[in-house]
């Protein structure tokens, strides 16, 4: 079923009505009219939501300078990408920036209305697209950050991801069957043994396993282990209510996945709840469906039946950061994993880092969900210059162990969700602890300004989440503290230990925390 004005009059919230009014994507038709008209004189729904659909958003923080979120496949882009969102925020001067995201991507600020249409012309020329990257659309899809580079590697999750992207977008076109989910949808494929994607916080999520059965006779036997995903659902974090994903019971061929996830998201969008947004994500649906009936629907749709999950998936390391300096399973090769310090870049960053890559690799750039970049294919010949580079004094590859790991989402400079400021907050926090504290192993430190939860809080070791707190009797910034969050192998979620902290107090909260779980000490 999809959802009509005739279908759906009675009880819709109001999102569900702006969806059944016209359709998100309608938008991008009209995208001259509205660069002539000027955000002011615009219609207010298609400015506030509709025009998330082509991935711009209107920043009641700052109105009249939009936010355009891009969608980068497996985080992987080229030097040619790069300089095309660079040449667009530059044009805004003080205004302009970009962050990279916790899904492996870009998001560029500062942006005018009256440019959309030139800034649409250049994305196409070399082929980026900004296409259902918000509302309820699939976000950005996110694969290993080191896909064909890695000699440990089970899948190159590349072109897989690209083909989902090109699915759902139609090839960046835009494609009205996946325009009007009941809520934003998020897909992960993993495809190390490191869960580098944190495939459990994904609507739908693939972790490679080999075929139950399959190899069982042993190295010379002549029967080759079969690789493929076992399949996770309904893992989200929203204000409400956090989970982790859930097996679905089914083990998929490399080959099904694309299918696989046009099967689930068609039993999504016809089946998912729509009447409460605090109650649409997947998970609501299964909790009243029942996996097993979930997966009999997705079934359907596939027209065969899925085999059952392997017991045992392959995720048996340690989550890597990928900062450093790491050889490359081509021979001679080898990727760079740069800090940007809680993902923010400027224009003239942008530029270097599109020159480096071009310089001493082949013009390819990877972004990780820890909102750093990978340059790939550095030959060895070439690496000791790359490290000299003066752009590495500022994008480190050996910065201090709680910089190396901290994130942070946007907070109140430009979300007006946001409860606190964030980014500038949490690289002023990580300083001042790490000039008081000697500290020998990493800690993931996760910044979100409110319980939407976008700096991913839950999965690390301390997470911080905004919140409104009390101090002599009036109302300060705050956050509740998260701590347990697993990543990797075993990964699950942290829980809240403490509420309620203003942030004028939380540095010495910290510093007890981290002397008392991970062995920091005093200097
Ligand atoms: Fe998010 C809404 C930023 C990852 C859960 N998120 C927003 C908005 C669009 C709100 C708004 O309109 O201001 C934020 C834009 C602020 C801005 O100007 O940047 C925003 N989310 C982000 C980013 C940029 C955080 C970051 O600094 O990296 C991430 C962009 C990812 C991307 O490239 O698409 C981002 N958001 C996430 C994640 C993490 C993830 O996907 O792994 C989550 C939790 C996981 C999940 O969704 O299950 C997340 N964002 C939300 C939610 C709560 C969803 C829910 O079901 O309730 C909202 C609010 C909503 O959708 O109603 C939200
Ligand atoms: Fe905005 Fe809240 Fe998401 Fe941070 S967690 S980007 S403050 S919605």
């Amino acid at each position: 079923m999809t959802v009509t004005a005739e279908t759906t009059k009675v009880n819709l919230n109001k999102f569900e009505k702006l969806k059944a009014e016209k359709d998100g994507l309608a938008v991008k038709e009209e995208i001259a009219k509205f660069a002539h008209l000027g955000w002011e004189a615009m219609d207010a729904t298609d400015r506030d939501h509709r025009l998330k659909w082509v991935g711009v958003f209107f920043r009641p923080v700052t109105p009249g300078k939009f936010m355009m979120r891009m969608r980068i496949p497996n985080g992987i882009l080229n030097s040619n990408q790069m300089r095309v969102l660079a040449s667009v925020v530059q044009r805004y001067g003080d205004d302009g920036s970009a962050d990279i995201t916790t899904r492996q991507n870009i998001q560029l600020r500062g942006i005018r209305i009256e440019d959309l249409p030139d800034i649409f012309n250049r994305f196409h020329a070399v082929g980026l697209t900004s296409v259902q990257s918000g509302m309820d659309n699939v976000r950005n899809i996110t694969g290993d950050p080191v896909a064909g580079l890695d000699a440990d590697e089970l899948y190159d999750t590349r072109e897989v991801v690209q083909q989902i992207q090109d699915m759902l977008t139609n090839k960046g076109q835009g494609n009205p069957e996946f325009t009007n989910l009941p809520r934003k949808f998020n897909i992960a494929i993993a495809g190390g043994r490191d869960n580098s994607v944190h495939a459990e916080i994904n609507d739908l999520a693939f972790v490679p396993a080999f075929k139950e059965g399959s190899g069982e006779l042993g190295v010379g036997s002549g029967e080759e282990a079969i690789f493929g995903f076992n399949i996770l659902v309904g893992g989200f974090f929203s204000a409400k209510r956090c989970e982790a994903a859930i097996p679905l019971n089914a083990w998929v061929s490399p080959e099904e996945v694309v299918a696989v996830c046009r099967a689930v998201l068609e039993v999504y969008r016809d089946n998912g709840l729509r009447a409460n947004r605090l109650k649409s994500r997947l998970m609501w649906l299964l909790d009243e469906w029942g996996v097993d009936k979930f997966r009999s629907e997705v079934e359907q749709r596939l027209g065969k039946s899925l085999l059952p999950a392997t017991p045992k998936d392959e995720i048996d390391w340690e989550k890597r950061d990928h900062v450093g300096v790491y050889k490359q399973k081509q021979s001679g090769l080898n990727y760079v994993g740069l800090h940007i310090p809680v993902g923010r870049l400027y224009a003239q960053d942008m530029f270097e880092i599109a020159s480096l890559a071009e310089v001493y690799g082949n013009g390819e750039i990877r972004l990780t969900v820890e909102q750093n970049v990978i340059i790939p294919n550095i030959p060895d010949s070439r690496l000791a210059t790359f490290l000299t580079e003066s752009l590495l004094q500022r994008f480190s590859i050996n910065p201090h162990v709680l910089t190396r790991s901290l994130v942070s989402c946007t907070g109140a400079q430009f979300c007006n969700f946001a409860l606190i400021e964030t980014k500038n907050r949490a690289l002023e926090m990580v300083k001042a602890l790490e000039s008081e504290l000697t500290l020998t192993q990493p800690v993931r430190i996760h910044w979100t300004g409110c319980p939407n939860s976008c700096g991913q809080p839950q999965v690390a070791d301390i997470g911080l989440m905004g919140t409104k707190a009390r101090k002599n009797g009036k109302a300060v910034e705050g956050v509740d503290i998260y701590m347990g969050g697993k990543v990797g192998k075993d990964a699950h979620l942290g829980e809240c230990v403490q509420k309620g902290i203003p942030c004028e107090d939380l540095q010495p909260v910290l510093r007890d925390l981290l002397i008392q779980h991970f062995g920091a000490k005093p200097i």
